[in-house]
């Protein structure tokens, strides 16, 4: 199977953890949406990344599906617990808490690019806000770690870390190690694993 994606989607470095982690055979390639002869859209008609192409064709999206279907296919590691439904949920709704960083940071970007005039306070003051509310949450819930869930690895330490990774990049004036010791912590040892290391180049 081939993940198509690009090295600064964190949606897609959540993808890639998942397939990095679980040790699952596949070829990373590096497609932007937006470049002339991407394959993105032909393939997946919202024109985003990630997108996993499966050796039959099938074309599968969007990160949470992707990632779900990926922890399907073996059990080592499970990064989504079977079975249990509150363990599952709790899981699942970490990831969607760092999704939602995702959605927020890319929405700060988006409107930061427009030029100073056009930008609508508005709309980064939203984000700005639901950057730090998650932030904050994410950090109580996560306490002095070592996981985000239970004793050990999960799609929801792999999914704040892409998020946190991303605010690196796209907001480097956000001080958040400062203002979330725990989160640093947390990212300092994620920082550490040979998936994420793998996943910055
Ligand atoms: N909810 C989607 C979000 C994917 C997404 O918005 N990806 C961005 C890149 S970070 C994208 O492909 N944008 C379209 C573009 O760049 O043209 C997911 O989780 O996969």
């Amino acid at each position: 199977m081939r993940l198509l994606g690009s090295l600064t989607s964190p949606y897609t470095r959540k993808a890639r953890l998942v397939l990095l982690e679980k040790a699952l055979p596949h070829q990373f390639l590096v497609d932007p949406p937006r470049e002339p002869g991407s394959a993105v859209p032909r393939l997946n008609p919202l024109g985003r990344i990630p997108t996993l192409l499966l050796d039959d064709g099938t074309a599968v999206y969007d990160s949470p599906v992707i990632c779900e279907y990926l922890d399907a296919l073996s059990d080592s590691p499970v990064l989504i617990p079977r079975g249990d439904a509150a363990a599952r949920m709790a899981v699942r709704r970490w990831e969607a808490l760092a999704d939602g960083i995702m959605d927020s940071a890319v929405a700060v970007r988006v409107e930061s690019l427009r030029p100073a005039a056009q930008r609508d306070p508005a709309v980064l003051a939203l984000h700005g806000q639901a950057i730090s509310r998650a932030l904050a949450h994410a950090a109580e819930a996560l306490g002095p770690g070592p996981w985000c869930h239970g004793g050990g690895l999960s799609l929801a330490d792999l999914a704040l870390v892409s998020a946190l990774l991303y605010l690196d990049l796209r907001q480097p004036e956000r001080d958040w190690r400062a203002a979330h010791p725990a989160l640093a912590a947390f990212a300092a040892r994620m920082a550490e694993r040979p998936s994420v290391r793998a996943s910055l180049g």
